[in-house]
């Protein structure tokens, strides 16, 4: 039955103009940046849940648990957040404040005292421990305080 309903799907995607092998069909995901929160809500008064609401959130969309350890995350003028010990579950995302606090699952915390993301423009980058890039994302707008990646 599995074989029967496997060449099924097989016969439609073709049918649609999309070939897929059903190893294929499994998109792979990645670990990619997903969304900036870039001018935190109200004032920004350098106040540290005002920090804190200026975030980064990363996403797995792999199959797996990726160990981001070493990866940074930077801005345009290059201020650089490393990643310590921190494995990303499959699935899940991880919420780089830029505040100082203590690290959780869901939260890691750059512990800054100023803002990174700035509220018009700016790039963030993520890189592997060895500085290949895994993502980037660039906003340019400040009508609207998130950016989507
Ligand atoms: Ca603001
Ligand atoms: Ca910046």
């Amino acid at each position: 039955m599995l074989r029967v309903r496997t060449l099924a799907a097989v016969t439609a995607a073709a049918a649609s103009g999309i070939l897929l092998l059903p190893s294929q069909a499994q998109a792979a995901g990645s670990v990619h940046l997903y969304k900036i929160y870039y001018d935190s809500p109200g004032t920004d008064n350098r106040s540290n849940s005002s920090l804190n609401a200026e975030y980064v959130q990363i996403r797995n969309t792999t199959g797996a648990a990726v160990n981001l350890r070493g990866w940074t995350l930077t801005d345009a003028a290059n201020h650089k957040y490393t990643f310590g010990t921190y494995t990303l579950g499959k699935g899940k995302i991880v919420t780089v404040r830029t505040g100082r606090g203590t690290n959780t699952s869901a939260n890691v915390y750059q512990n800054r005292g100023a803002y990174v993301w700035n509220n018009d423009r700016d790039t963030a980058k993520l890189r592997r421990s060895n500085g290949t890039t895994v993502d980037t994302c660039s906003y340019n707008s400040t009508r609207v305080d998130y950016k989507w990646c």
